[in-house]
């Protein structure tokens, strides 16, 4: 099998961060509740038709004082997780880095300054977990020509969309793996096959060789939009969103989950699944030789509902008992 993802293959559990604007609204815009039958909370800009301006007034709810990334990195560590993915850029089209690419970041936007990318770097080397990165590349928000996840809703040119391509994804992607040290893996997000989208094939090889040239040892995930049976090139296969696998496979794969139902925080997410069915959904992957993502939504203020971090403290309890180093 393929040695860039060894470590992938080994880690079997890791964890998942949705935290960005959106954790300030918390599932509700103006008292309006998500416009969508999918709650997700991390697409509320889109949802409710939420403009630039407007939607970063939700980073007046954010207490700089009180975030700290290091205590996610930590409670994965406890929790027996081997990685940590956090949203560098979820569809919304806001950096959590001090980008140069783009004024829509936090660079521009924290007070007194923050860039969470890094401190999520410093505090995975010092904990050692493993650090990854969650980059939206397919759909973008903020850019006027990155509104693409539907040709219907908003019919772009192609050459629009290579706009798009080549002044926002591409610079950033390259300063992610130019200043941040060692990324682990990226993992992109289409949950489409790219022939049903504007976005190209030349598009997505450009980016695969831009970091497999910059760090040949980050993995990639089949998200990208390319599928790993007539891609060997790409490191393992994301299965959708909740989908737990149901055989072994001649690649690694991954299931990413969550607790309850939204990725990003949402105050009405009230189904917790119990820490006995998240320990059978990890085992039952695990046993298949899969690996298992499961998501944190922290609060605009860092914190982690206690509804994932107990559960995620009682896996890492079962773990030191029963599962192997
Ligand atoms: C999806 C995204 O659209 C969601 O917001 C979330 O990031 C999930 C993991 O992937 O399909």
């Amino acid at each position: 099998t393929n040695p860039r993802a060894a470590w992938f293959t080994d880690a079997r559990f890791g964890m998942f961060i949705h935290w960005g604007i959106y954790s300030g609204a918390e599932g509700f815009w103006k008292g309006e509740k998500l416009r969508h039958h999918n709650n997700y909370a991390e697409w509320i800009k889109f949802r409710n038709s939420i403009n630039n301006e407007e939607y970063i007034t939700l980073l007046d709810r954010f207490d700089w004082n009180d975030i700290q990334p290091e205590e996610w990195v930590i409670l994965a560590k406890k929790s027996g997780m081997k990685y940590v993915t956090i949203t560098a850029k979820h569809h919304d089209g806001f950096a959590l880095w001090d980008s140069k690419v783009s004024d829509y970041d936090l660079g521009n936007y924290s007070h007194p300054k923050r860039d969470i990318i890094r401190e999520m770097a410093d505090a995975c080397k010092k904990h050692g977990i493993k650090f990854c990165l969650y980059y939206s590349h397919w759909v973008d928000w903020e850019h006027s020509y990155g509104w693409n996840h539907s040709r219907e809703i908003y019919p772009l040119q192609p050459e629009e969309y290579d706009q798009y391509w080549q002044e926002k994804v591409v610079p950033q992607i390259k300063e992610l793996l130019s200043n941040y040290g060692d990324i682990s893996m990226l993992w992109f997000d289409m949950w489409l096959p790219h022939e049903k989208t504007i976005v190209t094939k030349d598009q997505l090889l450009q980016l695969k060789s831009i970091i497999r040239e910059l760090q040949p040892n980050c993995v990639v995930n089949s998200r990208l939009g390319l599928s790993i049976e007539e891609n060997p090139d790409i490191d393992y296969k994301t299965l959708g969103d909740n989908k737990l696998g149901n055989k072994k496979e001649d690649f690694p794969w991954q299931s990413p989950a969550t607790v309850a139902h939204s990725w990003g925080f949402h105050s009405s997410d009230a189904e917790w699944q119990s820490t006995t069915a998240l320990l059978k959904a990890l085992i039952s992957n695990v046993s298949l030789n899969g690996n298992y993502m499961l998501n944190i939504g922290p609060r605009a203020n860092g914190d982690v509902p206690y509804e994932i971090s107990h559960r995620m403290l009682e896996m890492g309890k079962w773990l030191d008992v029963n599962g192997e180093a």
